[in-house]
């Protein structure tokens, strides 16, 4: 048994804490610093990587970068780092953002508690404890009465297998597990599959390097610049001015992200008037703003959506020079994924060392002892780049054997499709608490995680001074959650188009709804509600009878 303070010795394989917290990214560390920190409970950490960072611990390909601003980037809980961090850009690169997670990890002594290279096999319920029996790929078993989870929306890798992968003979990476070691790729024929996010970001950066490039892409995206500079000095103002005030409206917005958002309607606008707007908006950057600081309905008017499309679509023709490369960028989907902003990366095709190579047109066939086989032509490669994303969403929650009340297997349980209540909780699983879980809100994370995380330990509070022993949805609560979320998206035009949004991405995986999408503002709301009705939507479970 440890408690906090004390040293664990090093062969422990037994704990007994209060808050087991899965993942130390954004949303675990502050999980870890909130519960022994606030709450003064005896907490403890696992993690895959040997470090903290999360998804900023893995994902080191080169180009990696937020694209959200960073002032909306990073912790508001504590105005001191806010003020002491100087990020050096307004979109930071992966290091820098790596390097404040350790500094926040080491300001609040984190890592003491925190055990690393470690992965939580499988979360057990013991009805007859009401504890969570937790077992690691290490031999840990610990018991804690609350499970807090930040496993990353994004951070379950997805690794095609083609036939003959394992015959290739060169170098071969995946963007989201990177090498910490440098990768050099100075006269190198090298071959990407994959142009979401980290494609892309990876492309632009790498292709002045490589002695060859060849994209090999399945979908176009659409990429608006991120006008990539320093941080805006006009935000950083506002932000001394009114501290409390900034991070407010932030959690009122329904991105997140700290921009102003449109209330404009675009639908019924004239052409030239909406062309005016969007082009405001591509020469100052963002592919979040794009998307919702240009107009209030590009998301959900097939008019305005058009409208956005065909204004990239032009941007396209009058960038890139060969009309054929051009043709095979140019996507004719709604514009309704996942917003991806890049400097450049049109440009890049421009390059003389950069091919595009169209695989929904000519299949992937197989992978080589020498490249990559389509069914037209094979490409001899040095270097092979996964850039094909994340069994996002659920991924990570479902390579953790979690079991409920009753022995209910939460595999089961979603079998069909992920079922929460306010993202963050499921009935059958009590005191489990699931930061960005499934069914929450599609904004910038990390004030969403603070929120959820925030909502979570007051839940624990609740439960401890009331000496009751768990707190859990009720059925019907997260029903009515799983009917509004699809009665929103539905509204929306994310459900028209396939991607990790909808676990289209992934093959066999259900596609569905995953998100919240009424925005952070109703989504705080819904928070508040549930907390303000004396959590009339959960259980709550009295103490264990005694003998
Ligand atoms: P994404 O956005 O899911 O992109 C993955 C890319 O990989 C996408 O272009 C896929 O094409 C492609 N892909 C995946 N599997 C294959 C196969 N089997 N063959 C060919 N191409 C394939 O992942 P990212 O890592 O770029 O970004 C994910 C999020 O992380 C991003 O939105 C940010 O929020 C951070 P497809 O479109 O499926 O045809």
């Amino acid at each position: 048994m440890t408690s906090v303070g004390e040293k664990k010795p090093e062969t422990a394989t037994h704990l007994e804490v209060d808050v087991a917290v899965i993942g130390t990214g954004f949303a675990g560390l502050y999980a870890l610093y909130k519960a022994r920190k606030e709450l003064g409970l005896r907490a403890h950490a696992f993690d895959d990587a040997e470090g903290v960072g999360g998804t900023w611990y893995w994902n080191r390909y080169p180009g990696a970068r937020s694209d959200t601003e960073v002032t909306a980037y990073c912790y508001s809980f504590d105005r001191e780092l806010f003020d002491a961090w100087k990020w050096t850009a307004k979109y930071p690169r992966q290091s820098e953002i790596l390097a404040y997670l350790n500094l926040f990890a080491d300001r609040y002594d984190l890592r003491r508690d925190i055990t690393f290279g470690t992965h939580v096999d499988s979360v057990t319920w013991n009805d007859e404890t009401s504890r969570w029996e937790l077992r690691t790929d290490k031999g840990h078993h610990v018991t804690a009465q609350f499970v807090i989870e930040g496993v990353g929306l994004l951070s379950s890798t997805n690794l095609p297998t083609f036939p003959g992968q394992e015959k290739f003979k060169g170098e071969i990476y995946h963007t989201a597990r990177w090498p910490h070691e440098e990768v050099s790729f100075a006269g190198k024929r090298v071959g990407i599959i994959g142009t979401g996010s980290s494609g892309v970001q990876c492309i632009t950066e790498i292709a002045p390097e490589c002695g060859h490039l060849t994209v090999f892409q399945r979908t176009p995206q659409y990429i608006v610049p991120a006008v990539h500079g320093p941080r805006d000095p006009k935000i950083l103002e506002s932000i001394n001015a009114d501290y409390e005030g900034y991070w407010e409206s932030v959690l009122r917005s329904v991105t997140a992200f700290g921009f102003e958002e449109s209330s404009v309607i675009g639908e019924g606008m004239s052409p030239e008037e909406r062309d005016d707007i969007f082009d405001r908006q591509w020469n100052s950057g963002g592919g979040f703003q794009f998307m919702f600081a240009t107009f209030s309905d590009v998301g959900t008017s097939l008019e305005t959506n058009q409208a956005a499309t065909d204004f990239i679509k032009r941007k396209i023709k009058a960038i890139v020079r060969d009309r054929e490369t051009a043709a095979k960028l140019t996507p004719s989907d709604l514009y309704a994924k996942r917003p991806v902003c890049c400097d450049g990366y049109y440009e890049t095709y421009n390059r003389d060392n950069v091919e595009l190579v169209d695989v929904e047109a000519h299949p992937l066939v197989e992978i080589t002892e020498n490249g990559i086989r389509t069914n037209e032509h094979e490409y001899e490669l040095d270097m092979l780049i996964f850039a094909t994303g994340f069994d996002a969403v659920t991924g990570n929650y479902l390579k953790i054997d979690h079991r409920g009340r009753g022995g209910v297997e939460l595999r089961t349980k979603w079998a069909n499709r992920p079922l929460t209540h306010l993202g963050l909780m499921a009935a059958g699983f009590p005191n489990l608490f699931m930061i960005f879980g499934p069914m929450g809100p599609f904004t910038n994370q990390p004030p969403a995680h603070e929120a959820q995380v925030n909502w979570a330990a007051d839940a624990i509070q609740h439960v401890r001074e009331h000496h009751l022993e768990a707190i859990e949805p009720t059925q019907h609560a997260e029903d009515r959650w799983i009917a509004t979320c699809d009665e929103i998206a539905y509204a929306t035009l994310f459900p028209k188009v396939n991607s990790w949004i909808n676990g289209a991405n992934i093959p066999g995986k259900p596609i569905t709804v995953m998100f919240y999408m009424a925005g952070m503002g109703a989504y705080m709301d819904q928070l508040r509600a549930a907390v303000k009705s004396g959590y009339a939507d959960f259980t709550l479970l009295g103490p264990v009878p005694a003998g």
